[in-house]
This record gives C-alpha cells, sequence and structure tokens, in this order.
C-alpha cells in the first residue's frame, strides 16, 4: 500500500493509524501547490481532486477521504483494535466520531489555510470550533479517548487536525480534557514513529 501524504496534513491521520495497526505502508510526498510528486507526475491523475490523502491500497483501488483512508488501513489488522467490527454499535459510534471530526473540525481549519479567506468568515469559523471543541471536551470527561479507555482510529484524526491549533493561534488550554488527550496521544510510540517519520519529530 501506498499513502500519499504531505508532513503534518491529514494524510498524518491514516499514517498514525498504520504505525499503531503495524500495517506496513509506504509514503509517498506530494507536492500540493504544484500538484506534483518527486518525480515531476501530475499528482491528479492518483487522486481527481489533488488533496491528500490518497491510498493506493495495491490492488487496483485508490481511496481518498481521510475517514474512509483510516478505515481501510485499520481494517487491515482487525486484532490492533483501531476500528470496531463492521455491525457491531461500536462501528458506528467510531464513524460518528470519524464523520464529526471531518465534517465539523477538519473542515472548520480550512478557512484558515486557504489564502484570501474574508476575516469575517475566519471569524465564523473560529466561533464554530470553539462550540465544537466543547462538545468534544465535554465528551472526554473521564475517558482517556473517545471510544473509552483505548486508543483507536478516531483519536489519530482528532489528534492530527488539533495540532493544527498553533498555527491558527487557538489555545487549546481552556479544554482540559483536550489538552489531556493531545499530550497522551502525542506521547504513543506509534504517533511519534509516523511524526518521525513525517521530519515532525
Ligand atoms: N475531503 C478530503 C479533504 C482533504 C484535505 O482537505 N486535504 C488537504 C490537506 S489537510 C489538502 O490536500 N489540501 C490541498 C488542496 O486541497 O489543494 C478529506 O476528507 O480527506
Amino acid at each position: 500500500m501506498k499513502l500519499y501524504y504531505k508532513p503534518g496534513a491529514c494524510s498524518l491521520a491514516p499514517h498514525i493509524v498504520a504505525c499503531e495497526a503495524n500495517v506496513p505502508i509506504g509514503l509517498v510526498s506530494v507536492n500540493l501547490a504544484e500538484k506534483k510528486l518527486d518525480d515531476g507526475s501530475d499528482y491528479f491523475s492518483i487522486s481527481p481532486n489533488g488533496y491528500v490523502p490518497a491510498l493506493d491500497t495495491g490492488t487496483g483501488l485508490v481511496l481518498t477521504e481521510a475517514s474512509v483512508v483510516i478505515q481501510y488501513i485499520a481494517d487491515q489488522n482487525p486484532g490492533a483494535g483501531l476500528m470496531p467490527k463492521a455491525g457491531e454499535e461500536s462501528r458506528y459510534r467510531a464513524q460518528q466520531w470519524l464523520a464529526f471530526i471531518s465534517t465539523e473540525i477538519h473542515k472548520s481549519f480550512g478557512a484558515f489555510f486557504k489564502s484570501g479567506t474574508p476575516a469575517e468568515t475566519k471569524q465564523m469559523s473560529r466561533e464554530l470550533l470553539a462550540k465544537r471543541l466543547s462538545f468534544v471536551d465535554k465528551s472526554l470527561t473521564g475517558r482517556s479517548y473517545l471510544m473509552g479507555e483505548n486508543f483507536t482510529a478516531p483519536d489519530a484524526y482528532l489528534f492530527t487536525v488539533l495540532s493544527w491549533a498553533k498555527h491558527v493561534q487557538l489555545d487549546l488550554a481552556p479544554y482540559e480534557n483536550l489538552s489531556r488527550f493531545m499530550r497522551s496521544v502525542a506521547s504513543r510510540p506509534g504517533v511519534q514513529q509516523a511524526l518521525r517519520e513525517e521530519g515532525l519529530a
């Protein structure tokens, strides 16, 4: 399998899942500004929308969308317990978290990274993020991770998108549970491995 990535982007989430689940993947760096790979080839031919992550599963299937790529990788080693089995109630809860992180948190950060975003749009995103982060903070009361005491795939995604907070002057300190969560996830060996492999640690 090959994961198309940019250091620290949302592709870090499936990368963490691969490291945590001991699923071997090759990493292919993408120049997102030019939509090119290191060999000069056109990234649009891999990912039609030109964004990361994309996963070449090696079976002729190329998947995009972080929330789906994450699940595909986790399902390669079910024993690692990063995604509950399909059909179980907990699978839907994990998918609910993935969808929430994708649409309510990941997308809200987009406004800060696109050049030319009007100040009012940024302010609206900031206010929405504050509401959604309060909800996640509350959800983490009395539990180490989103799904309970065990680290699962949604935690990798949440950690990844919240690691962008420092780039947009969003202070996580008032969210005590989230701050604890970030420290705890950052200290995991699989997470450290992914960060090292992306040149971030
Ligand atoms: N809908 C996609 C969005 C992925 C996305 O926003 N990727 C960003 C990096 S975090 C990217 O590649 N941006 C460059 C671009 O869109 O041109 C997903 O959920 O995976």
